[in-house]
């Protein structure tokens, strides 16, 4: 059965964004995964409709009130339990959240479904919190609008990496981090572009010289711009060749400087 998501938003529209293009169409059309939106407005019967009200205590801005948001993931939750999913867990896109990384991704893919919450205003009345959402994951420090973007985020994210999908599998593993590694730099047609030229090992035809090439590029690159990723790590004796290469090349430049 394939992956269950629903996600609670005032603005279902914005997830056409996924839902209408690219690799997460084509996942949606192969039945990769299943997805719907519900609108907490569409839970509330008051003549305003009303989602929001002023913060208890004061200060600036608006809070979502709990109930209509209680009843949508309720709606929400009946889905997935009715398309086969136990308990889904409620994911809430927050800045308090643990951070959206590889590792979450893979774990959520292999999920059978979760319901996604995104807020907008200030935040979410905190008893919502501590009654209806089991996890909390922001997708890093910066302030976005409102939850919708990082839902998507997340979405995409997990996607990519479900079976059906058309980057599953062999290309999933290979990308950037699931070895810790940056990518090497690309390179296409044509050979000379603008006084530039492609690196010749590339044009060589030498399978074994261009793998050797890449993955030289994708430590040197790593180690220069997110050493934080190759802190600790152990490397294979390959690997520990190519970063004696690139300290003794460094050095050199240096002397030269
Ligand atoms: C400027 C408003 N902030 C006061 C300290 C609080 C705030 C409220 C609501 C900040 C952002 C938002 C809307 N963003 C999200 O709900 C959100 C988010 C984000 O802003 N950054 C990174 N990940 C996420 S997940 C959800």
């Amino acid at each position: 059965m394939s992956l269950q998501v629903d996600v609670v938003t005032l603005f279902p529209e914005m997830f056409e964004a996924l839902t209408r293009h690219g690799i997460t169409r084509r996942a949606l059309e192969e039945g990769a995964f299943s997805f719907r939106a519900w609108n907490p407005r569409d839970f509330v019967s008051d003549p305003h409709r009303t989602v929001d009200d002023r913060p208890y205590g004061g200060g600036p801005g608006m809070v979502m009130i709990p109930g209509p948001l209680a009843s949508c993931i309720a709606s929400a939750v009946a889905r997935q339990r009715e398309a086969g999913v136990g308990s889904p867990p409620v994911v809430l896109l927050s800045p308090q959240g643990e951070r959206f990384t590889d590792a979450v991704a893979r774990e959520f893919a292999q999920l059978p479904g979760f319901v996604l919450v995104a807020g907008r205003y200030e935040g979410v009345d905190e008893r919502l919190i501590e009654r209806h959402v089991h996890r909390e994951v922001s997708i890093g420090d910066y302030v976005t609008s409102g939850g919708e973007l990082p839902a998507m985020v997340v979405m995409d994210a997990v996607i990519r990496l479900l079976p059906g999908s058309l980057n599953d599998s062999a290309s999933a593993q290979e990308e950037s981090f699931a070895d810790g590694l940056l990518d090497w730099p690309h390179y296409t047609r044509p050979e000379e572009w603008e006084g530039s030229r492609v690196p010749e090992v590339l044009l060589s035809g030498d399978h074994a010289k261009v793998a050797r090439w890449r993955r030289k590029q994708a430590l040197a690159r790593t180690l220069a711009r997110r050493p934080d990723l190759v802190a600790g790590k152990q490397w294979n004796s390959q690997d520990a060749a190519l970063l004696e290469e690139i300290r003794r090349e460094q050095q050199a430049a240096q002397q030269q400087a």
